[in-house]
């Protein structure tokens, strides 16, 4: 395990920014030189003992992150939590967890062999959440996981790592609205996740969300290579409750569409 927040979320951004050479393009172009803050972080898992939100979650719980929210994702068959630092400045974290036994016997039985190769040492290491795969994988089993889950044969392709940073449009002093951040980021030729529209959410739910789509990768399968989606970088605003303070949480309708910001069509 980390000791310390920061030495964990730049370990996580190096790794970051090799699967997603865009991200550090994309993080230039609305910094301005100035420094961004990060709303908050994602990572996946399947819902395993050896491998679960929870296991991921102990990493952040230890350096003082806190459980503050549940979400369920019934159509995904996945669930997920977000965790919060006594310090508002660290990053959020938002960690699900696909519900393995909800899928075919075929799945289950790829899912659970990727999981037994693990060390069980992995998971507790200083580095288990930019680790990476641990197993072999080809691209028919990608092509037999995609067929039934984008998010497992996500998880199956890159493992434990970080599945996107977020820029807090808030604290970033050249932008007073997402539009404007979605305008510059097409403007740059960046492509935009439009499903169910670039923005999610509404200064109604207290939060606005967009991000880019994957970049995509040439991933080296045993077999042969493939180029697939690899991360993506999000956008969000957050607007204050009636006591005046900033909503922390997510929403679930907007997550639910960020999620296929890995899709492969
Ligand atoms: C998480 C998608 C949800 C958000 O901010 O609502 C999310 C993921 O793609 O793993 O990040
Ligand atoms: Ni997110």
């Amino acid at each position: 395990m980390h000791t310390n927040v920061n030495t964990l979320f730049d370990a996580l951004w190096q790794d970051y920014i090799k699967m997603t050479p865009s991200a550090a393009k994309v993080h230039a172009l609305l910094s301005q030189g100035e420094s961004i803050i990060n709303d908050h972080i994602a990572l996946r898992t399947f819902n395993i003992a050896k491998v679960n939100l929870d296991v991921l979650a102990a990493h952040f719980e230890s350096l003082g992150y806190v459980a503050c929210g549940d979400y369920n994702f019934a159509a995904k068959k996945l669930i997920a939590k977000h965790f919060e630092h006594p310090d508002s400045t660290q990053p959020k974290v938002f960690i699900s967890e696909l519900l393995v036994e909800e899928f075919s016997p075929e799945l289950q039985q790829i899912v659970t062999g990727f999981i037994d190769a693990m060390d069980a040492s992995v998971v507790t290491a200083d580095n288990f959440l930019y680790s990476g795969r641990h197993w072999v994988l080809d691209s028919k089993t990608y092509a037999a996981l995609l067929a039934e889950s984008e998010y497992a044969a996500w998880v199956a392709a890159f493992g434990y790592r970080a599945n996107h940073f977020t820029v807090s449009i808030n604290h970033l002093p050249d932008y007073d609205n997402i539009l404007e951040v979605n305008q510059a980021l097409k403007q740059a030729g960046f492509v935009l996740n439009a499903v169910g529209g670039e923005v999610k959410g509404s200064p109604e739910v207290l939060l606005e969300q967009s991000s880019t789509m994957a970049d995509k990768i040439n991933m080296d399968f045993s077999d042969t290579k493939v180029e697939i989606p690899s991360c993506f970088y999000e956008f969000a605003l957050r607007y204050n409750m009636p006591n005046g303070e900033v909503y922390t949480g997510f929403v679930a309708a907007s997550a639910d569409k960020i999620f296929e910001s890995t899709n492969v069509n």
